[in-house]
C-alpha cells in the first residue's frame, strides 16, 4: 500500500507560521519604536558650550555693581537674542547681606512663549565676591572668576539655546540666567545675621516671575557642570521635591552612557535657587550640582577660591550634562 507522506505538508506549514509570526513581530517592533525613533535629538556641541564659558571668563569676576557685571550681562542677552530667544530682562535692587544695594538682572530668553507646556533650564550668572575658601587667608575677599561656579551652567545653556533655535522641540523652554545667586553671607562677616543671602536673584523671580502666573512642568538648575571628573550625586531637596523629574534625568544620562557622572546616589542638601524656584512657584527644580564626597565643603577644591579657572573645565563634562539635558527637553 503506498502511502502518503504528510512530511513535506508538515514543513510547508511550520515555514508558513514561523514566517508569518515573525512578520507579526517585525510589525510590533517597527510601532514600537517608532516614537523613539521619531524624535532627533541634536548632538551637544562641547567645544561651543567651553567657548561661550571662556567669553564669560573674559570680562574678568561678575560681581554685581561692577562694570564686568554690566558688560556680561549685556552679552548674554545679545547671545539669546541672536540665538532666536525672546528675551525678558529683569532689573531689581536687591539687599546684600550686609545691606549693600545689588544692581542686579536676570535674563530669560524664551522659546514658544505661547506654549503652554513648558519646561524651565537655569543656571546663575553673577560670581562670587569673595575667595573666602581660599588656602590663602589673604585673598578671602578676592573676587573670584567663577567659571565653574557659574560660568559653566550658563555656558551649558547657551549651547542648547544655539540647538533650540536650529531644531524646535515639541515644548516652550525658558533659559533663565539668575543673578545674584553668590553674594551669600561670607565665612569672616561678624555682623548681625540674616536669612537667606543666597540666591537674591531666584528669590526675585519667585516672587516676581517674568511673566504672570508663569508656570512650568519642571525645571533643572546647572551648577558647577563643567568640573573635571565632576559628579552628580543625587541633591536631597531636588529627590524629595522633584523626585520623578530627578530619575528620568538620571536614567537618562546613564542610556547615553554618562552613568559615572551621575551616581544613582545620594548628595547632601544644598540650598541653591532651585530651592526658591520651589518654594515660592510650587515648579519641581532639579539641582545637577557637583558633589565631592571626598572634599570638606563637598563641592570641590576650586570652589570660592581663586583657582575656580578655566584649568577646572572639561569639556568632556559639558558633553555629558548637555547631553543629557537635550535628550530629556526633546523627549519632553
Ligand atoms: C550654600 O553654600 C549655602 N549654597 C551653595 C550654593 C552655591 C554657591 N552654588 C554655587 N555657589
Ligand atoms: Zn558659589
Amino acid at each position: 500500500m503506498k502511502r502518503i507522506s504528510i512530511l513535506p505538508l508538515v514543513t510547508v506549514l511550520i515555514v508558513a507560521v514561523v514566517a508569518c509570526s515573525s512578520n507579526k513581530r517585525s510589525v510590533n517592533e517597527a510601532e514600537e519604536k517608532r516614537p523613539a525613533q521619531q524624535v532627533q535629538v541634536p548632538t551637544f556641541q562641547a567645544d561651543s558650550a567651553y567657548h561661550y564659558i571662556e567669553a564669560q571668563a573674559a570680562f574678568g569676576p561678575r560681581v554685581p555693581n561692577t562694570a564686568a557685571h554690566r558688560a556680561c550681562g549685556d552679552y548674554l542677552a545679545a547671545q539669546l537674542e541672536r540665538f532666536g530667544a525672546k528675551v525678558f530682562n529683569q532689573y531689581a535692587d536687591l539687599m546684600a547681606y550686609d545691606n549693600t544695594l545689588l544692581k542686579a538682572r536676570n535674563i530669560i530668553g524664551a522659546y514658544q512663549p505661547e506654549s503652554r507646556k513648558r519646561v524651565m533650564l537655569c543656571a546663575h550668572w553673577d560670581s562670587r565676591p569673595y575667595a573666602d575658601y581660599d588656602p590663602d587667608p589673604k585673598k578671602h575677599h578676592t573676587p573670584i572668576l567663577g567659571v565653574n561656579d557659574g560660568a559653566s551652567g550658563v555656558g551649558v545653556l547657551l549651547e542648547v539655546a544655539r540647538q533650540l533655535q536650529q531644531q524646535a522641540p515639541a515644548i516652550g523652554i525658558d533659559i533663565i540666567f539668575f543673578d545674584a545667586e553668590d553674594y551669600g553671607t561670607p565665612t569672616f562677616y561678624r555682623g548681625s545675621y540674616k536669612e537667606d543671602t543666597w540666591c537674591l536673584g531666584s528669590q526675585y523671580w519667585g516672587r516676581v516671575p517674568h511673566v504672570d502666573n508663569y508656570n512650568a512642568r519642571f525645571g533643572i538648575l546647572l551648577d558647577m557642570v563643567g568640573g573635571r571628573g565632576a559628579t552628580f550625586y543625587q541633591e536631597l531637596f531636588s529627590k524629595r521635591t522633584a523626585g520623578k523629574e530627578m530619575k528620568k534625568i538620571w536614567e537618562t544620562a546613564h542610556r547615553l552612557g554618562y552613568g559615572a557622572y551621575f551616581p544613582k546616589k545620594e548628595g547632601t542638601e544644598v540650598t541653591d535657587d532651585h530651592v526658591y524656584v520651589f518654594n515660592l512657584r510650587q515648579i519641581p527644580c532639579v539641582d545637577i550640582i557637583n558633589y565631592d564626597p571626598k572634599g570638606d565643603t563637598g563641592f570641590g577644591e576650586f570652589w570660592h577660591t581663586t583657582g575656580d579657572t578655566m584649568e577646572q573645565i572639561d569639556r568632556a563634562t559639558l558633553q555629558a550634562v548637555g547631553q543629557t539635558v537635550l535628550q530629556v527637553i526633546y523627549n519632553e
